[in-house]
Parts: C-alpha cells; structure tokens; sequence
C-alpha cells in the first residue's frame, strides 16, 4: 500500500482535480501491498498492474471445475473498485463481488472469485466508532456470495448470509473494536470461496492513532483449484498480496529510525503465518492489532487464519529488511516481501 497522501499527490499530478466520490474512495479503501489492487482512480476504473484482472483472457484460460460449482462457464469480469463515502462518524461501503483472473505468479492466471476483481480485495480503513452500513453487491451471475467482516459484532445469522447471484445487501455495524481484521466471503463451502480469493483486511485505527503505512495480507493458492487440493492443504503458492514477489518487487518503503507500523492479516485459508522481520525485532505487536493487547521485542509471531497483528518497529540501519513467514515450507512457497529502508534526511 502506498500511504494514502501518495496516492493523493499521485492522483493530482495524473490529472487536477477529480471528483469528490473518488477522493472519499481513496481516502476510505487504501492500496495494498504492490499498490495495485483494485486501485480506485478518477475515472473509477482500477490502475494496472498488479494482481487485478488478466489482460486477454478468455475462458480457455478458466480452472478446472471446484465443489460448489454447477457450471463449467469460467467469465472474468471487469474489477469494480469500492466505493467508500464518510460523512462524519458514518459510512457508507459499497462492495462487489465478481469473478475475474488474476496472475497468482508469472504466466499464471487464477480464474479467482474475488471482491472488487483483485485478490485481496481492497482494504478498508475504519475508525473506531465509526457507524458503517456495507452493502455487498453480487455481481457474479451464477453463485450466491457473502461477506463475514470480524471488525462487525453481529449476529451472524442475520447479517453474513448469502447474497444471490445479481442481488444485493447490506449490512450495518458499529466499529466498536479497534484492530486489524480478516473479511471473507461465508458461503459454503467456505473453504473454496476463501481459497478461490475472496477475503481483504479491515483496519480499524484508534480514534487518535494514524493508519498503518503498510497493510498486507498473507494468503493460499492451490493449483489445480480443487476442492480435493484446498482440502490437503498442500498449497502450490503461499504469498503476500496475492502473487508471488509482488512485494519484492514493489517493496514497501520506510525510513531509519522513523517508527514504522505494519498491519498484517493472514487470509489462510489453512495455514498459520509465522510472521518474522529479517534484520529487526518487532518492536510492538498488537495481538489482532488491539493496542490492549500488545507485545514487545519479539522476532516471531503466529498469526493464525482468520487472524491479524499491528506491528510497530524500528529500522537501524538503510537497506532491504525481508520480512516473511517463518514457516519454511511456506517461505520456500513464496511467503516473502521486502522493506526498502531508506536513511534519514540530514538535517
Ligand atoms: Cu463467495
């Protein structure tokens, strides 16, 4: 994620002024990882590229069939960016769920139901407190989906149920609890809708506390799609921000000395992340990003599926820092990304 005043200056120098629909998208559902996904730009169309839909697809290109599935009609619908409207302490969220290919690696398109068309799918920034009326948008036209958002403590009965293909919902919660949060979609099987890609990170700040400068999410993918394979939980790529070296190569950015705060959430579906700064400590871990529950000075932490922390640490000296999954098997699979540390300014 680039921070959200980069984003700013970077929409201004593209084109002036834009509409102020967009600047509350921006301001609400911030980039992840690479920068890329689901983007929102004036023009309300997501910037490339990145994890969002393959260009020149066609359904030749679509997985082999998964449980859940009745139809072997694979489509890749064009990535509807979130919109996200504040008007004081209150909300307003509108989200779509869709089917679209993304690349989970290099020459390697993933037929993925998403949110918004990327995987993850966008992040939300919430701030304690904040009312929030979310209506999720089916937009697939051939299978129910949902959305369970852990920042929303409702009854889930009434509220993560299964939209029908081409209908909508919305749900209405309070963000009472402050903390970094899994959402994902709750149809069954929810294993499949998970591992297919719908899941994305709620960040919900303090009142007075700043937005994390980073958000990432750390998640599976099995190839061959199956049910069987999701089941085995012998994932092909376990990455950050839905493909692979997508934060090596677009590594995120801090400065020696200046706190740096990280907010990383594991979307699973099965395996724990054993999250680990090369080079540094972490300096201050909200467990969930609580800052109640907070550790100091640890080198590993678990994050379970389902779960998030709020890391805030320091860089001594300018270079690379890794960060990645401890879990060796999970690191061998791509669970890796870099923090280009910069030296201060003189002065
Ligand atoms: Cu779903």
């Amino acid at each position: 994620m680039r921070p959200a005043h980069r984003f700013f200056e970077r929409q201004h120098r593209r084109g002036g002024l834009f509409p102020l629909a967009a600047v509350l998208v921006a301001f609400g559902a911030v980039l992840s990882g690479c920068g890329t996904h689901s983007a929102p730009t004036a023009a309300g169309v997501p910037s490339a590229p990145g994890n969002t839909a393959a260009a020149g697809h066609s359904p030749g290109n679509a997985s082999p069939m998964a449980a859940g599935r009745t139809d072997a009609h694979a489509i890749n619908q064009k990535p509807r960016p979130l919109q996200f409207v504040r008007r004081g302490t209150h909300v307003a969220i509108q989200i779509y769920a869709e089917e679209t290919t993304v690349h989970v690696a290099p020459g390697t398109p993933f037929h993925a139901w998403t949110f918004d068309g990327s995987v993850p799918g966008p992040t939300i920034l919430l701030k304690q407190g904040d009312h929030v009326a979310l209506t999720l948008h089916n937009l697939d036209p051939m299978m129910a989906h949902s959305i369970d958002l852990h920042a929303a403590l409702v009854a889930p009965n009434m509220n993560f149920v299964d939209v029908p293909a081409g209908r909508s919902r919305t749900i209405h919660f309070v963000a009472s609890v402050p903390g970094v949060f899994l959402y994902h979609c709750e149809s069954e099987p929810m294993l499949q809708h998970i591992a297919m890609g719908m899941y994305g990170a709620v960040v919900v700040t303090p009142k007075t506390a700043p937005a994390p400068q980073a958000v990432v999410v750390q998640s599976e993918f099995y190839l061959p799609p199956t049910y069987e394979n999701m089941l085995n939980d012998q994932p092909t790529y376990v990455v950050f921000d839905g493909a692979l070296d997508c934060l090596v190569t677009h590594p995120l950015r801090a400065t020696v000395g200046k706190p740096f705060m990280l907010a990383f959430v594991n979307a699973g579906p099965n395996q724990s992340s054993a999250f680990h700064v090369v080079g540094g400590t972490l300096g201050t871990v909200d467990q969930s990003g609580n800052p109640a529950d907070a550790l100091h000075d640890v080198q590993t932490v678990d994050v379970p599926p389902g779960d998030g922390i709020l890391v805030t640490l320091k860089f001594a000296q300018p270079g690379v820092y890794p960060f990645v999954s401890h879990d060796m098997a999970q690191f061998a699979r791509g669970a890796v990304g870099h923090i280009a540390v910069a030296a201060a300014a003189k002065g």
